[in-house]
């Protein structure tokens, strides 16, 4: 779309932009809370790093995704090992090593159990015993070598100027170049039987949800989040969906009114849509909405993993501006961007916006007077109260339904499922961080991460 945000304004920018910014960051850190002494993960580094521990116990960080393995560190001196296993994914896992007969329960997403190996002294096997998920990737192995030296007991502090200056240097990489783009407008084609048409394909990519960091993401063409598809009151759409993942699925026009057949339940209302297999969902748009299509089979994994987009009906520029009336008493009286933010918390690509993680989300440019429309989607399983510094937002509608009365909020929260429509005018000129206010989708001990990005204003 025309008025997509802008990639890489920095990039052209001067040293006095790049102020600002620190600026935004330092008031940023300050508004959000003082942060104390904070130790890096134990045994975070690499093993070489570190002294050998006297008794010759090593522990070991284990994380499970949907569907890796993760070891931290992965090579250990023979000993005593126990395993700290924390299931970061969004489905059930467990970690067994099946040899030594060592398993953990099934784990739910989010929880951590210890698995005390006992004495190894050589290469641990492990996988996850959750049908399916050790040949979807979920096997690994942990190395023991006596050239490995054992992870200190002592945990490892940052000075203050260490972190400080990593601080630092994570907000120099924004907005940090990476490969792929989520929710481009996809233009429909026009059939000779009447419809606007887009044709999806659902499949497994390597998506970088920041520099260098390469996960299996489930995608709609290849983009996470999905195409961002757009239809007038009136038309009639037809999304023809092709399955090329290794399972089946089938996809849940959310907020958007369709028959029954193509509310995309199965095995409700449809069957499965089997790998290799295509289906029609067709209906006509007979009232706006702020939409969003996104699979229904499996989807506690296959959302949160990417299969999520927006489906935008009617002239939501025009209507919102009407709505808010003359509240926005600084704007020169047009919607002059039209943005969608996808929030997600989970699977293989975690807490990010739009398929990205700080440094790698966009950045948005407004001038002062100018007003920028955000449709907040939340496709993830945890609420997000979003927050930008300034300017301060006019809610105008929630789920696609225009509020009878627009309230102002600097901070909205966003539950799973929903869709807030924001509009924001640009007073005062700088650059304004925009994040989620659960401080841990923002902050690090090493810097910004996760659900943030900035608004330049000039
Ligand atoms: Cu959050």
């Amino acid at each position: 779309m025309s008025d997509k945000p802008t990639k890489n304004p920095l990039i052209a920018s001067s040293d006095f932009l790049f102020s600002l910014m620190l600026l935004a960051v330092i008031a940023m850190v300050v508004s959000i809370g003082a942060i104390g002494i904070v130790s890096v993960a134990k045994n975070g580094g690499s093993s070489s790093e570190a002294a050998a521990s006297p008794s010759g116990s090593t522990t070991v960080d284990v994380t499970l995704t949907e569907f890796a393995i993760a070891f931290s560190p992965s090579v250990v001196p023979p000993g005593n090992v126990v395993f700290n296993v924390h299931n970061a994914g969004s489905a059930q896992h467990n970690l067994a090593a099946v040899e030594l007969n060592k398993r953990t329960p099934s784990l739910d997403a989010g929880a951590h159990a210890l698995l005390d190996l006992g004495k190894v002294s050589t290469d641990v096997n492990v996988i996850c015993e959750i049908p399916g998920h050790k040949d979807s990737g979920m096997k690994a192995t942990l190395k023991v070598s006596a050239d490995a030296t054992a992870p200190t007991d002592t945990v490892p502090v940052m000075t203050n100027a260490q972190m400080d200056s990593m601080m630092e240097a994570v907000v120099k990489r924004f907005p940090e170049k990476t490969t792929g783009l989520g929710g481009q407008e996809l233009a429909p084609t026009m059939t000779s039987d009447g419809y606007k048409q887009f044709d999806l394909t659902a499949k497994i990519v390597d998506w970088e949800v920041e520099g260098g960091k390469v996960v299996k993401g489930w995608a709609y063409n290849g983009q996470i989040p999905g195409p961002q598809l757009r239809a007038n009151v009136g038309d009639k759409v037809r999304i023809r969906l092709k399955n090329e993942l290794t399972e089946s699925t089938s996809m849940h026009l959310h907020g958007i009114r369709v028959p029954n057949a193509m509310d995309g339940v199965d095995p409700i209302t449809q069957g499965v849509i089997k790998p290799g297999e295509t289906f029609d969902y067709e209906f006509t748009a007979t009232e706006p909405a702020v939409g969003m299509y996104h699979s229904h089979h499996n989807a506690q994994v296959q959302i949160p993993n990417g299969l999520a987009g927006s489906l935008l009906i009617g002239d939501w520029k025009t209507s919102t501006m009407k709505a808010a009336g003359n509240r926005l008493t600084d704007s020169n009286g047009k919607v002059d961007q039209e943005v969608v933010m996808v929030l997600n918390d989970a699977g293989t690509i975690g807490l990010s916006l739009n398929g990205k993680s700080f440094p790698a989300t966009a950045p948005y440019t407004m001038k002062i007077g100018e007003t920028m429309l955000v449709h907040y989607y939340n496709e993830g399983l945890m609420s997000h109260p979003m927050h930008m510094h300034q300017p301060t937002g006019l809610v105008v509608a929630r789920d696609g339904v225009m509020l009878e009365n627009p309230f102002f909020a600097d901070t909205i929260s966003v539950a799973p499922g929903e869709r807030w429509s924001v509009l924001y005018t640009a007073k005062d000129a700088g650059v304004w961080a925009w994040h989620c206010h659960i401080l841990t989708h923002a902050e690090t001990p090493t810097g910004m991460k996760y659900m943030v990005t900035a608004v330049i204003v000039s």
